[in-house]
C-alpha cells in the first residue's frame, strides 16, 4: 500500500490528505537536494543568518523552509508556521487548517551525514482566528508526522488511526507502507540524553539516570543500554522501532530552563505520534499534548517513548 491508499482508508477528511500528500512531496524534493550536495559542501556557504533559536542557519534550512512554503501554498492549508519564521504565514484562503513544521530538524548533523529530518503538525482552525489559531494545544492536532533522510528516507505518521512508517521508494517516488499500527513496546532497558549535561540535571532526572547506569545491582534491578544521536527524528525513529525513552528535560542553563525542544512543531507532532503507538509523552508532570501554548516557539521539557519507563521518570519527581 501507498501513502494515498492509506490515507484514503484511513483519513477522514480529504484536506488532510490533500495536506499530508504535499508535505510527501516536498519531503521528496528535500531528500534530493540533500542526498545530492557533498558532505563539508553546506560549510563552505558563507550566506548564514540566525534563526528564532539563535542557532546559525545553514542553507539548507531555509531552503527546505522555502520547499514546505510553495508545496503548501498549493494545498487546502490556511497558514504555516515553523522555526525557520519568526511569526505565521497568512495564506490569504478560506481553507480551515493550518501547518506547523521544524523544516530540517537536526540541521548541524548536515556536515557530518547523520540522519535529519523534517517535523509536522496539522490542526484545524477550530473557526477561530490565526492568532488564536496557532495557540492550540495538542489535543487539537488532526494529523502529525516526521520524515528521516537517512540510510532511508522514511516517514512516521499519524492521522488519528495510529501510527504507520513508510519507506520512500525511489524509482516510483513514492512512499510505501513498511508498518501499520506500530506498537512502542511498553518496556525498555535503553535510554537516550545527552549526558554530557549532567551537572545542569535537576535531582528527579539526576536520580532516574543514575538509577539506569546501577544496572541489575541497583534499585532498578536491570542493566540498561544508552543511545543519543542528537537529532530529534533519528532518536525518536529508532524509539518507534524498537522501543526506549528519549529525554530532554529542562536544566540549569538559563537557555534551557523550560527545556530545548520546541512545544508546537517538535514536542507536540512527536507526542501525538507517540501516544498514537500506545507510547507516553510528557514534559515530567503533564501530557505534552495538554501543555498550554502561550507563543509559537515556546519551549518543553520532552520525555516520550516506552510507557513504562516514561511513568518510572516522572515518579522520580514525586519520590524526591
Ligand atoms: P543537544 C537538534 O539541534 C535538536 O534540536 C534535536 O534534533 C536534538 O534532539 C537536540 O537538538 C540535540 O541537542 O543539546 O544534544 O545538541
Amino acid at each position: 500500500m501507498d501513502l494515498d491508499n492509506y490515507l484514503l482508508k484511513n483519513s477522514k477528511e480529504e484536506e488532510i490528505s490533500s495536506i499530508v500528500k504535499s508535505l510527501a512531496d516536498a519531503a521528496i524534493k528535500i531528500s534530493n537536494i540533500i542526498r545530492s550536495i557533498k558532505p563539508q559542501e553546506s560549510i563552505s556557504n558563507n550566506d548564514r543568518k540566525l534563526n528564532s533559536d539563535g542557532d546559525i542557519q545553514k542553507p539548507l534550512d531555509i531552503i527546505s523552509d522555502e520547499i514546505l512554503i510553495d508545496f503548501l501554498k498549493k494545498s487546502p492549508a490556511a497558514g504555516y508556521a515553523s522555526e525557520e519564521q519568526e511569526g505565521y504565514i497568512d495564506f490569504k484562503n478560506n481553507n480551515n487548517f493550518i501547518v506547523f513544521a521544524d523544516p530540517l530538524d537536526g540541521s548541524s548533523n548536515i556536515d557530518v551525514n547523520v540522519s535529519i529530518g523534517t517535523i509536522f503538525s496539522i490542526m484545524s482552525k477550530n473557526n477561530l482566528s490565526l492568532e488564536k489559531a496557532f495557540i492550540q494545544n495538542g489535543t487539537h492536532q488532526k494529523s502529525s508526522g516526521f520524515f528521516v533522510y537517512g540510510p532511508q528516507t522514511t516517514l512516521f505518521v499519524t492521522v488519528g488511526a495510529g501510527t504507520a512508517l513508510f519507506g520512500l521508494d525511489e524509482t516510483q517516488g513514492k512512499f510505501i507502507l513498511i508498518r501499520d499500527n506500530i506498537v512502542i513496546p511498553e518496556k525498555t532497558n535503553e535510554f537516550a540524553i545527552n549526558a554530557a549535561y549532567r551537572r545542569f540535571w535537576d535531582g528527579a532526572t539526576l536520580k532516574y539516570v543514575t538509577e539506569c547506569q546501577s544496572g541489575e545491582s541497583g534499585p532498578r534491578k536491570k542493566n540498561f543500554g544508552m543511545r543519543w544521536v542528537g537529532s530529534l527524528v533519528a532518536d525518536a525513529s529508532r524509539i518507534f522501532i524498537r522501543g526506549g525513552v528519549f529525554l530532554y528535560p529542562s536544566d540549569a542553563r538559563e537557555k534551557y530552563k523550560y527545556g530545548r525542544l520546541r512545544l508546537t512543531y517538535e514536542a507536540n507532532p512527536i507526542a501525538f505520534l507517540v501516544e498514537q503507538a500506545n507510547g507516553e509523552a510528557t514534559d515530567g508532570h503533564k501530557k505534552i499534548l495538554k501543555l498550554e501554548v502561550k507563543e509559537l516557539h515556546q519551549r518543553s521539557p520532552l520525555i516520550f517513548g516506552s510507557k513504562e519507563e516514561v511513568l518510572e521518570y516522572k515518579k522520580s519527581y514525586s519520590s524526591l
